[in-house]
C-alpha cells in the first residue's frame, strides 16, 4: 500500500486531512514515527506550511502533506492567526483563549473573520505544490458546541446560524478551509 504522511501533530487536522485523502494511502503521523514538530519561523501561512512539509520530507521517501492554518478576525487586525495554536498555548487552552478572544470583541462592531488553511505537498524529489482554501463567516457572541477542534465553537460560517462546533464532523470535513484547499489540491495532484 502507498504511505503518506500527514505532518502535523494535531490531531483534529490528522482526522480531516486523512479523512480526504484517498483510501488507497496508509495514512502516517509523525507522532508514530517519533518525529518532532518544526519551529514556525515564517510570518506567513504559506511560509509555515512549506516549511513544515519540507521539514517532515527528510525524515521519510514518500510523499508528505502539512498545513498550517488559523483564525483570522478582521477588526482585531487579523489576529490571530499564524499565531492561533501559540495563543492557546500561551492562555493553557482552547477554551481560554477563546474566552480571551469573545473578551476582546465584546466592543467590536465588526465581528468578520476567516479560517485559513495553507496546505502543502511534496513527493521526493519533486518541488513544493503548495495551495489555500478560506472560509469566511463570523465570531460568536459565546462559546458554543463541543464537536470538532480548536477554535471551531466560536466561528459561524457564512449563510449559517450555528458554529462549527455544532457541525457534525463529517459536515464540517466537506465544507471548511482544509477541503477547500484540499480540493484545490486534487485538481494539481490527481491521485490524492
Ligand atoms: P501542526 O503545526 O503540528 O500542524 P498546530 O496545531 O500547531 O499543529 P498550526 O500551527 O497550523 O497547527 O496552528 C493552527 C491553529 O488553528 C491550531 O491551534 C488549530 O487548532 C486552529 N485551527 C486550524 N484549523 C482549525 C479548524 O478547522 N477548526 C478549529 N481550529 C482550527
Amino acid at each position: 500500500m502507498k504511505k503518506i504522511l500527514i505532518g502535523t501533530h494535531n490531531k483534529g487536522k490528522f482526522r480531516e486531512i486523512a479523512y480526504l485523502l484517498s483510501k488507497k494511502y496508509k495514512k502516517i503521523s509523525p507522532i508514530s514515527l517519533k518525529i518532532p514538530s518544526p519551529k514556525e519561523t515564517s510570518k506567513s501561512f504559506s511560509g509555515n506550511s512549506k516549511l513544515k512539509v519540507n521539514f517532515f520530507s527528510k525524515f521519510v521517501k514518500y510523499p508528505v502533506i502539512s498545513d498550517d492554518s488559523g483564525l483570522c478576525i478582521k477588526s482585531l487586525n487579523n489576529m490571530p492567526g499564524i499565531y492561533s495554536s501559540r495563543l492557546a498555548k500561551k492562555h493553557g487552552s482552547f477554551t481560554k483563549a477563546m474566552i480571551y478572544i469573545l473578551k476582546k470583541m465584546k466592543i467590536k462592531k465588526n465581528r468578520s473573520a476567516t479560517f485559513v488553511c495553507s496546505l502543502s505537498y511534496k513527493h521526493p524529489k519533486k518541488k513544493i505544490v503548495n495551495v489555500t482554501g478560506i472560509i469566511k463567516g463570523t465570531i460568536s457572541s459565546k462559546i458554543i458546541g463541543k464537536k470538532g477542534f480548536g477554535y471551531d465553537p466560536i466561528f459561524i460560517p457564512r449563510n449559517y446560524n450555528k458554529t462549527f462546533g455544532q457541525f457534525s464532523k463529517v459536515r464540517k470535513m466537506k465544507m471548511d478551509h482544509r477541503f477547500l484547499a484540499f480540493k484545490k489540491l486534487k485538481k494539481k495532484i490527481k491521485t490524492l
